[in-house]
């Protein structure tokens, strides 16, 4: 039975990855500070669960919302953050890495990049190690709306094509218009039912 995103509520936040508790499937967001990752895993959800702002680096810990009993959504904090202190960063990269080596359970990375920038050197880095570990990623390009209707089609084609992948496998969406959600809330839901 598909998980009806809708009933999403926050679970837990916590910075150790190690002290998380077992669940039966999880799908995590990832991406650059500000790329719209709360913002994306509300729209899924048609609720205001995780928090939204316009000052980068807003999720500092792996912020864990449930859609069912064992069945998690997770805002992972963003990467490239520059105002950070060099400690704080490597903390970061510890953090992540150990979530996303960590969980049996994790289903799918939605691995965010912003439509109208493009990847950037660190989104590309960050899909480059997601292959590498082995580990289920699947491109999401955000803020579509703010793309030109003439340009999204070679956007698209051109961010997926940094990335590796081909245009259709490259989800193109926008929190904000609405669009390309339902078929990735179709996917998200199919994860975590598995
Ligand atoms: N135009 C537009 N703006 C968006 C969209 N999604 C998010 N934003 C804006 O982008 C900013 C950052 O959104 P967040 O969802 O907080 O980004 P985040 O990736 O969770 O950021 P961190 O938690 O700092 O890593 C906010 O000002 C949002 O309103 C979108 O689809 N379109
Ligand atoms: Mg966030």
């Amino acid at each position: 039975m598909p998980q009806p995103l809708e009933t999403a509520a926050y679970l837990l936040s916590e910075t150790d990855p190690a002290r998380l508790p077992p669940c039966a499937a999880e799908a995590a967001f990832i991406g650059r500070s500000n790329v719209g990752k709360s913002s994306l895993l509300n729209a899924l959800c048609r609720r205001a669960v995780a928090k939204v702002s316009d000052l980068p680096g807003r999720t500092r810990a792996i912020n864990v919302f449930s859609v069912a009993h064992d069945r998690w959504l997770v805002d992972l904090p963003g990467y490239g953050f520059a105002a950070g202190p060099e400690a704080e960063r490597a903390s970061w990269g510890r953090m992540i890495e150990g979530y996303l080596k960590g969980r049996a359970s994790l289903r799918v990375i939605f691995a965010l990049i912003d439509a109208k920038v493009g990847p950037t050197r660190l989104d590309i880095q960050m899909v480059e190690w997601l292959e590498a570990s082995g580990l289920p990623w699947r491109p999401v390009a955000t803020k579509a709306d703010q793309v030109k209707s003439s340009r999204s089609q070679a956007g698209r084609r051109e961010a997926a094509h940094a990335l590796g992948v081909q245009a259709e496998e490259l989800a193109w969406v926008s929190a904000q218009s609405g669009l390309g959600l339902g078929g990735l809330r179709a996917e998200v839901s199919a994860a975590l039912s598995s």
